[in-house]
């Protein structure tokens, strides 16, 4: 296994998690809620996140109602959270970066 896909002890997680202020360790996975300014948004994201995810061979559990999108990153052989997934969290971030998010 690449060390990109190695198993994060829980000590590299919260460090990486410094950099990641919207993202937390739930059930053992890497998850962050967004919520953007309506359903199209919400779905631009996902369809434009499919194209990156696809590209970097690492997809997420996602979970979308209206206009909030419940992200779950994990990396299966690793049986944990691992370096890709951080990779992946910060290339979702950049891509909600340029969406219309809610605002309140
Ligand atoms: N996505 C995620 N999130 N975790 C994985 O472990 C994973 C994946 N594995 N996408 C990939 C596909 C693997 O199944 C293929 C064979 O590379």
């Amino acid at each position: 296994m690449s060390a990109a896909r190695a198993r994060m002890s829980d000590a590299e997680v919260q460090e990486a998690l410094r950099t990641l202020g919207e993202w937390r360790v739930e059930g053992g996975k890497l998850h962050r809620e967004y919520r953007f300014a309506d359903f199209v948004e919400a779905w631009g994201f996902m369809s434009r996140a499919a194209l990156i995810v696809q590209g970097m061979d690492h997809h997420p559990e996602w979970f979308n109602v209206y206009n909030t999108v419940r992200v779950d990153l994990t990396t299966h052989d690793a049986g944990g959270i691992s370096a890709r997934d951080f990779e992946l969290a910060r290339a979702l971030e950049a891509l909600a970066g340029t969406a219309r998010m809610a605002t309140s």
